[in-house]
């Protein structure tokens, strides 16, 4: 868990940054409808939790600096005994005083009418537009009431900032408090890929891949998954985001599993490939192999000052050239990397930052020119090579093998760790851990 001093950290450096005539806005994610009458589990908004710890919906995080009432203003719900027989206990004003900290706790349901009092004196608005329309709209009516006092001597704020590239940057260098929890994420999620390797046997559905696999995490706390996992088997390795994960398991297919849970907030994010019946076929394993090695290569070159894109280039260089010594590309490398032919078996990016979320936030580049690698940042490393059917002149016998390894890795002062080390991942590991 992180610490409430953690959270209180993050605030007083953006209650510096923004300086002292500036106000920062920060809702909490909407409960959402899945159908009827029944909500999808909540999560909080990745960049309120950031900042406060807070889990509750109906919430507003409010950050004044310099003003004497308190700095940190929480709006959030009241105590309802009612509602709290159905749906479980909540913080209320003293809780959010006491356990998160807030210099002064609203209710909610006073927010509109406090809001406009609150932005009096202040110049500018931080505040993300466009991501929660119903908030905006409290927000542009507070500031018209804000603005309608001018007459009398109190300025009104003149100006919005974006407030995510700020929080973002923050958000991409991870601490090792936020390390230590993702490397738990990490070993959690291994276990899972481990149970669903050892449990597969073909004439199973895939549906039962992923039931071990949610078994193993939600088992040791991680009640649920950073994104929907992928399990696919046969053709459906050449599904990126294959979710349907109902379809039987044939004896000669391969499987991949891109699945990762999540834990106190934080992702993981991790992609094995393994033959249903535990040994791969030739074809199966040469392009393993070679998605393996183009693997390791970019791997092997991240460390702090290299540029982002490197990796990328590396997968590409490597994939090309191992497709033209299996005679599945013919031509010269450097010619075929030039005209993208590696684009129909490799067509996404080498990975991305991971965090709170799984695709976390932080920008790949910094004027118009790919970023370099930092001491903690945190990222995925996925090759893969996937083989559809209908991709043409491509000989029957490497068809539906889709191959994507992922791990995830922590950029340090020297190199970098793969935090995911320990799931097994070479082609003798896997047969090995399969034959039990
Ligand atoms: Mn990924």
């Amino acid at each position: 868990m992180i610490k409430m001093t953690t959270f209180a950290n993050r605030r007083n450096y953006l209650l510096k940054k923004i300086g002292p005539l500036g106000a920062l806005i920060l809702p909490a994610a909407p409960e959402l409808l899945r159908n009827g009458d029944a909500h999808h589990a909540y999560r909080q908004h990745s960049d309120f939790y950031y900042l406060t710890g807070f889990e509750e919906p109906e919430a507003v995080m409010v950050l004044l600096p310099k003003r004497k009432e308190g700095e940190y203003v929480l709006f959030n719900r009241v105590r309802d005994r009612s509602r709290e027989i159905w749906d479980g206990p909540r913080a209320g004003q003293d809780g959010a005083r006491k356990t998160y900290k807030a210099d002064q706790a609203f209710p909610i349901d006073e927010l509109n009418a406090r809001l406009p009092e609150l932005l009096h004196g202040r110049d500018v608005i931080h505040y993300t537009l466009g991501i929660h329309p119903a908030f905006d709209n409290v927000l542009i009516q507070a500031l018209n009431s804000a603005r309608s006092r001018i007459r009398g001597g109190v300025n009104a704020p003149t100006a919005f900032v974006d407030l995510s590239s700020s929080i973002h940057e923050m958000r991409l260098l991870k601490s090792a408090e936020e390390i230590a929890i993702m490397q738990k994420a990490i070993d959690i999620t291994g276990l899972g890929h481990v149970a669903a390797m050892t449990a597969c046997k073909p004439g199973m559905h895939e549906y039962e891949l992923e039931a071990a696999f949610l078994y193993e995490c939600q088992k040791r706390g991680a009640r649920f998954c950073a994104y929907t996992p992928i399990v696919g088997a046969g053709k459906n390795t050449c599904v990126l985001h294959y979710v349907a994960n109902n379809a039987p398991i044939h004896d000669g297919d391969l499987i991949l599993i891109d699945a990762g849970c999540e834990l106190n907030n934080y992702a993981s994010d991790i992609t094995r490939t393994f033959p249903a019946n535990g040994q791969f076929s030739k074809e199966q394993r040469a392009i393993y192999e070679l998605v393996l090695k183009a693997q390791l290569a970019a791997i092997k070159v991240i460390k702090p000052g290299v540029s982002y894109q490197k990796p990328q280039e590396i997968i590409v260089k490597v994939i090309t050239q191992g497709l033209i010594d299996l005679g599945i590309l013919k031509g010269q490398r450097d010619k075929l990397i030039k005209d993208k032919a590696y684009f129909p078996f490799y067509m996404h990016r080498s990975g991305h930052w991971l965090g709170i979320d799984v695709h976390d936030v932080g920008h790949y580049s910094i004027d118009e020119k790919w970023r370099t690698f930092e001491p903690g940042m945190v990222l995925t490393v996925e090759p893969g090579i996937y083989i559809s059917a209908d991709i043409k002149g491509v000989h029957q016998r490497w068809h539906n093998i889709g191959v994507r390894i992922e791990d995830d890795v922590l950029v340090t002062k020297k190199g970098c760790d793969v935090l995911s080390h320990a799931i097994p991942k070479s082609v003798a590991d896997i047969e090995k851990l399969m034959r039990g």
